[in-house]
């Protein structure tokens, strides 16, 4: 049975060299789990569609592929996942609107535009909340976690897994940035940040003195490199491998928000499946996301080593330098704990706490 992962893999290390990247090679990515686990009985073939906004090279396909390989191995081939990445069939609102109308079967979104279905995710929005990636999988891990998930029953989305997008740095085209003053300009205008088509982002760039612009993922590369933006941010690995360092000179490792992925699938498909197909979905899912957050942690701070190679000048802030920051985007808490409901907000904050005294 052929591996799909294992092909990935290796597409993987030959998309980064064959790109100009000239990387000695791919992160010492860890093999997925061995795929175990009892056959599935015959309830006839299966192909599912799933859409995905980042490159072959990212965590997200490389998970993704080995959720299809799951799939196929259990089933015995009877269950088959064609992936395709680089935002090719859409981007994440037009994906989760295809899953709504049946035309898509899965797609695997960041939670940030979701939460115009589930409006509570946008706990993961706040700024600053999860300090490490250990509160951050505690908190996807959460029971409340789970009911965001379950909310967005009956919206033709079923909600699968959290997964790792990652932490999110901000990269710019203009100048050097250490404090929120360099975001928003003395002597110059504030800095024109793309952000991900969510109100809480929007909220944090403004507050910052920017000037943000929501942005589908895949219209952001043209729009740097045509300076119709001046930034962006995102994960060290979604920035490599979607060669942003291309067109953006200056990197900021500020943290500022941990986003997770949402796998999901559509409602319409999930209800055609019989329950035993269903549950092997569930439990791939499950596990894929675990396996993306052991390699989306693997390509993080590679990610950021590989794009100063590739002379990107990445600033790291000192502690006193993210108290700045967190300073300064407060206001977005007292504007959004209400919103999104005091008691989860104030839950997150304890398990980022508890997770700074471990
Ligand atoms: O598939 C995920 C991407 O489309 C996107 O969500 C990545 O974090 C991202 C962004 O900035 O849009």
């Amino acid at each position: 049975m052929h591996n799909l992962w294992k092909r990935t893999l290796l597409m993987t290390g030959a998309t980064l060299l064959s790109s100009g990247m000239a990387y000695a090679q791919t992160p010492d990515l860890s093999d997925p789990p061995e795929i175990d686990g009892d056959m599935v009985g015959d309830h006839g073939s299966v192909t599912l569609r799933m859409g995905l906004g980042l490159a072959e090279s990212s965590p997200q396909y490389i998970s993704s592929q080995y959720f299809a390989d799951i799939l196929e191995q259990r089933s015995d081939g009877r269950i088959t996942v064609n992936v395709f990445p680089n935002s090719q069939l859409g981007d994440d609102v037009q994906m989760m609107e295809m899953l709504q109308t049946g035309t898509l079967d899965m797609t695997y979104p960041s939670s940030s535009p979701a939460t115009s279905y589930v409006e509570e995710l946008a706990v993961f929005d706040l700024p600053f909340l999860l300090p490490t990636r250990e509160a951050a999988i505690e908190a996807m891990r959460s029971e409340a976690a789970q009911e965001m998930l379950d909310a967005f029953d009956g919206t033709g989305i079923k909600a699968l897994a959290f997964s790792e997008n990652g932490f999110r740095q901000l990269s710019n085209s203009a100048r050097e940035v250490s404090s929120p003053e360099d975001v928003a300009g003395l002597d110059v205008r504030g800095l024109a940040i793309r952000t991900m088509e969510n109100p809480v982002h929007l909220d944090i760039w403004e507050t910052l003195g920017a000037n943000p612009t929501p942005m589908a993922f895949g219209e952001l590369f043209s729009a740097m490199e045509q300076g119709v933006v001046d930034g962006q941010e995102n994960p060290w690995s979604t920035i490599l491998t979607s060669n942003f360092h291309e067109v953006q000179e200056f990197g900021s490792e500020t943290r500022h928000v941990y986003t997770p992925f949402i796998k999901m699938i559509s409602e319409r498909t999930w209800d055609n499946l019989d329950p035993e197909y269903q549950a092997l979905i569930q439990e791939a899912a499950l596990k894929a996301a675990d396996y993306e957050i052991q390699l989306s942690a693997e390509y993080d701070d590679w990610s950021r080593n590989q794009l100063e190679e590739r002379g990107m000048k990445i600033t790291r802030l000192d502690d006193e330098q993210i108290a700045a920051f967190q300073e300064a985007v407060q206001p977005v808490y007292e504007e959004w704990a209400p919103r999104i409901g005091e008691d989860l907000v104030e839950e997150f904050q304890q398990i980022a706490e508890s997770s700074m005294t471990e």
